[in-house]
């Protein structure tokens, strides 16, 4: 069943990007000079453009290309019927590797990852015919400001071969703090974010004591990417307990999650072992985790990211939002679904303030106070600007980075380097 409107979907155009990236370090080894993203554009025959970004490697592009030479025709107001087609063309096809995880994950299936950027794109087309904002299709917005987190990542001063970044170095405490005060006094944010997995876990508490005494009061989180063992795990939320916020994807699994959760009061995130529809009753039966990090681009689009904030709330968990490194089309979906979604009890991760170039017209999404404001135009909200989606794409045609690869980077750089899941 379809058509509340006589629009349909004429012309999509998948166009991959690349920006320059710092070298940021994660538990699997380092971002390369360029992260990639596809920006997904659907026209109708009555003249609206639906806007979606997602990630980029070779082999999603291909699945991206698949469902966009059959989408002409569709009807954007069917998204049970997208989701139908997205799944008919993938067929039985398995997500392996391939939706810029660097390594870290890895989906049963690539249905939910491809059928998010169509799904946003058709409610940008909807909600900018009907003249309202993403987040009214949504539910509406209970709020109109999202809060955001400063992402803070372990870092070299720049990428070997190449001049430093501003940011310069941050490998240690002090490096952090310094990092830490440059994203407040930028941003405003009101609450941090550690990515560790990256050194000793004791290097990586004295971060969070030295960020927990520089800034007092405000939230701090720690994130290793499942990087430690379960005992090493109870270690670090023991010694960090009257510091942290909460303690993210310390361990692999539910159950290594589920066992740290039965030896800590510091409530355990994650966005590694709960990462689709199926995963959530396993991991309510053992209160592995407390607080979901939703993320639309993983999760199949805004409306089950939605459905993901009610599952958390009928079951007591608390819920945030993940991030990737992006692009402001992304960044509006994800103000959109975190004004619509009542239940939101932490601040959002994002990696905007790390990117130093984007392709919307600049002015619609801006950090006020750490939070950004919900844009209230039509749609999204936000508008490509063509001349710096082509400066983008050309990036992408000649930097030769095809696929999120953080490890083989790494051991291009220090042929010894293994990932540092579980070591400690
Ligand atoms: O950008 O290196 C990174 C992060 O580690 C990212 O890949 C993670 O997916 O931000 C993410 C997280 O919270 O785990
Ligand atoms: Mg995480």
């Amino acid at each position: 069943m379809s058509a509340s409107t006589q629009s349909r979907i004429s012309r999509v155009v998948v166009t991959p990007v690349a920006f320059g990236d710092p070298p940021l370090l994660n538990v699997v080894g380092v971002h390369q000079p360029w992260a990639l993203r596809a920006i997904v554009e659907l026209h109708t025959d009555n003249g609206l453009l639906g806007l979606g970004e997602t990630y980029a490697d070779e082999s999603h592009l291909a699945r991206l290309e698949a469902v966009a030479s059959v989408l002409p025709g569709h009807d954007p107001y069917d998204l049970h019927g997208l989701h139908r087609l997205v799944a008919g063309v993938l067929g039985r096809e398995t997500g392996g590797a391939g939706a810029s995880f660097g390594g870290m994950l890895d989906v049963s299936s690539a249905v939910a990852t491809v059928y998010s950027p169509f799904e946003v794109a058709c409610l940008d087309l909807q909600a900018r015919e009907a003249g309202r904002p993403v987040s009214d299709l949504l539910g509406g917005a209970v709020r109109d400001r999202v809060p955001f987190s400063g992402y803070l990542f372990y870092k070299w001063a720049g990428h070997p071969g190449l001049p430093d970044d501003d940011w310069g170095e941050a490998l240690d405490p002090d490096g952090i703090v310094a990092q830490a005060k440059r994203m407040i006094d930028g941003w405003g944010f009101g609450s941090l974010k550690l990515k560790g997995g990256v050194f000793h876990p004791d290097d990586e508490c004295a971060a969070i004591e030295a960020l927990a005494e520089a800034f007092p009061g405000v939230p701090l989180r720690l994130d290793p990417n499942a990087g430690w063992t379960p005992e090493m795990s109870v270690r670090v939320a023991e010694r960090l307990a009257r510091v942290l916020e909460y303690l993210e994807d310390p361990t692999p699994g539910i159950e290594g999650m589920a066992y740290v959760a039965a030896r800590t009061d510091v409530p355990l995130a994650t966005n590694m072992c709960v990462i689709a529809f199926e995963h959530l009753a396993p991991a309510v039966a053992v209160n592995a985790v407390q607080i979901v990090l939703s993320d639309h681009h993983l999760w199949g689009g805004l409306r089950r990211s939605a459905l993901l904030g009610g599952i958390t709330e009928t079951f007591g968990m608390g819920l945030s939002m993940h991030s990737n490194s992006h692009l402001g089309v992304s960044l509006a979906a994800m103000v959109h679904l975190a004004a619509a979604s009542p239940h939101l009890t932490y601040a959002c991760d994002t990696h905007y303030p790390w990117k130093t170039q984007d392709l919307i017209v600049p002015g619609v999404l801006s950090f006020e106070g750490g939070s950004v404001v919900v844009p209230t135009g039509p749609g999204l909200g936000v508008e490509l600007d063509r001349d710096q989606l082509g400066v983008l794409h050309e990036q992408y045609l000649t930097c030769g980075v095809r696929r999120r690869e953080d490890t083989v980077y790494m051991q291009s750089i220090d042929p010894s380097f293994r990932p540092n899941t579980a070591r400690w």
